[in-house]
């Protein structure tokens, strides 16, 4: 069943939950190690499929928690995680033609430390250190796209500290070598943050549109409107550059510029006093409506593309 929706999981227990799923579903479903950590923790993907064996399908790439503090998207990935995988027959079309790849934790070391201590709660970047004061580098700043051109800061001890240079960070250089081994079949790339109720498309690194922002905007709308016939709740949609403000060096804008048509960032409700730390007891009913617009957007790219 559904795993994390009334708690937050920790690294491991979220990991041991793919391993179970992967040996619950042997023929649908597969874990690979993808990479290691700063801190040599071990990130694992999980590949959802129909189970057809059939090769080189389609791909919808999904990720979370490159921001250590967003727990809410953690819990949001889990939970597609688990529909794609325990409710296969309800989502055959999702399955059909497209396979799920889906890293749910892409900052294992800053996620662990947020858990560690209250005072740790709020940490954002991942946790190499810098120098002897200042640890971490802003994951969704460390992208060799436009790197360090707008929106981060040369302090490196700031929590938009891009790095010392792009990819300087095991863990962006796992997302960058599974964009990169998908390019050509990866038709949308969903990387889940919070907070904003906002479907982000590209580009960050700047306010101009991408000439295909049409089909962007379809997609993203698709989505907004699903939720909103569901549950009230409303997600903005716009390009990162002009609804938010220009920043360069994210994986959205990577993933979009490597080849995935659609791409975007999904930024869940807050929740809590700081925004990021939605209460346990809202987990449940916020992640089961993120789901409602991932599904409703992956639909409409399965239709597209
Ligand atoms: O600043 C970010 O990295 C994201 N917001 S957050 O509050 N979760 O940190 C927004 C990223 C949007 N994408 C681009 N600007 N490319
Ligand atoms: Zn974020």
């Amino acid at each position: 069943g559904h795993a994390g929706t009334d708690r937050y999981y920790t690294f491991d227990e979220i990991n041991r939950y793919i391993e179970d799923l992967a040996q619950q579903y042997p023929s649908r479903v597969f874990v690979k190690t993808v990479g290691k950590s700063y801190e040599g923790r071990t990130m694992k993907t999980i590949r959802i499929t129909n189970g057809d064996g059939r090769a080189k399908k389609n791909v919808i790439l999904m990720d979370g928690g490159i921001h250590a503090r967003e727990w809410i998207a953690h819990a949001a990935v889990l939970y597609a995680i688990g529909e794609l995988s325990n409710n296969y027959q309800k989502h055959a079309q999702l399955l059909q033609d497209y396979d799920w790849v889906i890293l749910p934790v892409v900052n294992p070391d800053g996620y662990e430390f947020t858990q560690l201590s209250a005072d740790n709660r709020f940490w954002r970047k991942t946790r190499q250190p810098i120098n002897e004061s200042c640890i971490g580098t802003d994951g969704n700043r460390n992208f060799d796209f436009h790197w360090n051109e707008t929106g981060a800061y040369w302090d490196p001890c700031s929590t938009i500290y891009p790095g010392p240079k792009a990819f300087s960070e095991p863990e962006t250089i796992v997302v960058r070598d599974l964009i990169q081994s998908l390019a050509g079949r990866g038709k949308m790339y969903l990387t889940l943050h919070s907070y904003g109720q906002y479907i982000l498309y590209p580009y960050g690194y700047t306010n101009a549109l991408p000439v295909t922002w049409r089909d962007l905007e379809e997609v993203a709308r698709a989505g907004a409107n699903a939720i909103m016939e569901a549950t009230g709740t409303r997600y903005k949609v716009g390009c990162s550059g002009s609804s938010i403000y220009p920043i360069a060096g994210a994986s959205d804008d990577y993933a979009f510029n490597a080849g995935f048509p659609i791409s975007f960032t999904m930024e869940l409700p807050p929740g809590g006093a700081n925004k990021f730390d939605p209460p346990a007891s809202d987990i449940d009913r916020l992640v089961k409506e993120a789901w409602v617009g991932i599904e409703a957007m992956a639909r409409k790219v399965i239709q597209k593309y």
